[in-house]
């Protein structure tokens, strides 16, 4: 097999495509028969186990059903399952390598919870840290009661050889914010494309990009067994991300993490700064971002919203930051460009710290009554997947989002240093301190009024993180379950 047909039927589904959800819900569970358990993922979960080729099979006919105008109908249930350090210690005992550093030390590690600015674990949701972590099944769909069904018969299935530690259900937002995040921002516009799955929109001119702006990478950054990102050159292919054992193959690290959204204090914060600094209120949310509430990246909108522009996937992310010299478009503490900084870092190293984002939206909408505080939790069920939780997820969080000094380097327009400031939406300042971020008013297409937005307190707060081992189909048949 040539390196790069990816298997796609040993990939777990949700990895590499995305399972499809408008609703999803999480059981984490603990095992407590290990021999009844792995009967039972042999007997039935298997069978019922989502595989890539069957997201991509699904993904094809929604696209042609869209395409033709028609409406979606059919039941796209999905069945994913990943272990933690200790999962994988119930089912492999003894003979068990060690895998990534960051997989082996967990999400809820004292040192994890130090190097990512995390809150305590006594201030995550008590349930979800009763008792020990040794799975999750991601159990997906079209709405949340044909998800839950699902998820009431495999629970059933599963009878007492598991205990359910935490169990939640996200879903999308209603109406027009369907595919919004709940500060109210379109969310999954940019995924990194993969080489191997993602086709050139442009081959002949353009063959290393998906579609516009979409960068194709390695799918070893990703996916255990293929070639990686080469460390030095952006295109060129590098060795396969190292594994433990055979079996990592067509496997993938997943990041949880339960991120609580403050809404109402979010808005009211934009409202009252903006007055402050007597600009539109929604100019500065987008300034935080880096994108519009469409999705329209600042980039390409820096000072009007385009609404045609965010839902385009041929616009939406053809762009870079690297022409921007002195954030007058975007600032460099925006959440987009922080994450993904794209020419403003070399593009081998930008290349490096990649993630595909696989999350969905949890709580309900905000209340009438909930106009200055929050009263019911909602946020973003955060899942993430890659090859090296602390070169990818952890690299972004801890070295990017977290240090106001990134992107180091740039230039006042007439001499001096810039210090960027944190990511305003995730950034995490250690013991929970204030946060700083430079210009959120834009000196466009001119100026040179410097601002800084003070932000005292997390919009995004960390109520429960697990680190996971997606295996691949085959591992779950074997390995992981003799
Ligand atoms: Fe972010 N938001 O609403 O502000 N994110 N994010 N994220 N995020 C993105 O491009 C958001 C979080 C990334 O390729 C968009 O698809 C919120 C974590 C990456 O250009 C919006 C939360 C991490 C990208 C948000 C949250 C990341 C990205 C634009 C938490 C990793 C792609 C939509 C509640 C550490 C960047 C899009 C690119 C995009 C928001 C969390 C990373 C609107 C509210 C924890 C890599």
């Amino acid at each position: 097999m040539s390196p790069l047909t990816l298997d796609l039927k040993d990939i777990q589904g949700d990895v590499l495509i995305g399972l499809q959800k408008d609703a999803e819900n999480f059981i984490f569970f603990k095992v407590v028969d290990v021999a009844a358990f792995k009967t039972l993922v042999r007997g039935y979960i298997l069978r019922r186990t989502t595989s890539s080729e069957r997201t991509k099979q699904w993904e094809l006919l929604i696209q042609r059903r869209k395409g033709l105008g028609q409406r979606i109908f059919g039941s796209f249930h999905g069945l994913n399952l990943g272990f933690t350090n200790d999962g994988m210690t119930q089912l492999i005992r003894g003979s068990r390598p060690k895998l990534d550093p960051a997989f082996e030390r967990g999400a809820g590690h004292d040192d994890t919870i130090r190097i990512l600015h995390d809150p305590p674990r006594v201030a995550w949701l008590p349930k979800f840290v009763s008792d020990r972590i040794d799975g999750v099944f991601l159990i997906t769909g079209p709405n949340r009661s044909s998800v839950m069904s699902q998820s009431d018969e495999l629970r059933r299935l599963l009878g007492s050889s598991i205990k359910v530690v935490y169990s939640e259900t996200g879903n999308t937002r209603p109406g027009a914010e369907r595919g919004h995040e709940h500060f109210g921002f379109l969310d999954g516009i940019s995924q990194p494309g993969i080489r191997g799955l993602t086709p050139a929109s442009n081959p002949i001119y353009k063959p290393n990009e998906g579609l516009p702006g979409q960068d194709l990478l390695w799918p070893g950054e990703f996916v255990f067994g293929y070639p990686s990102q080469h460390p030095n050159d952006p295109v060129k292919e590098g060795a396969p991300p190292e594994m433990a054992a055979p079996w990592m193959r067509n496997g993938s690290y997943m990041v949880f993490r339960r991120l609580e959204q403050k809404v109402p204090e979010f808005r009211r914060f934009v409202q009252q700064q903006a007055a402050r600094l007597g600009m539109d209120p929604q100019l500065l949310a987008a300034r935080m971002v880096g994108r519009w509430k469409s999705g329209a990246p600042l980039e390409l909108a820096p000072l009007r919203d385009n609404l045609g522009l965010g839902g385009d996937e041929r616009r939406s992310n053809d762009f870079e930051f690297g022409d921007d010299r002195f954030q007058r478009k975007c600032p460099y503490a925006a959440h987009i460009r922080k994450v993904y900084p794209r020419d403003d870092v070399t593009l081998a190293e930008a290349q490096r710290h990649r993630i595909i984002r696989a999350g969905i939206p949890f709580g309900p909408e905000v209340a009438p009554g909930e106009t200055t505080t929050t009263s019911q939790s909602r946020g973003l069920m955060f899942v993430c997947y890659q090859t090296s939780i602390g070169r990818q997820f952890e690299f972004i969080q801890s070295h990017y989002a977290n240090n106001p000094d990134f992107v180091a380097g740039k230039q006042r327009p007439g001499g001096g240093l810039v210090t960027p400031g944190f990511d305003p939406i995730i950034g995490q300042a250690p013991g929970n301190g204030a946060r700083e971020m430079d210009e959120p008013f834009p000196n466009y297409p001119a100026g040179s009024r410097r601002t800084t937005l003070t932000i005292p307190e997390q919009f995004v707060k960390l109520t429960a993180a697990a680190y996971f081992f997606m295996p691949s189909i085959t591992a779950l048949r074997t390995v992981l379950t003799s």
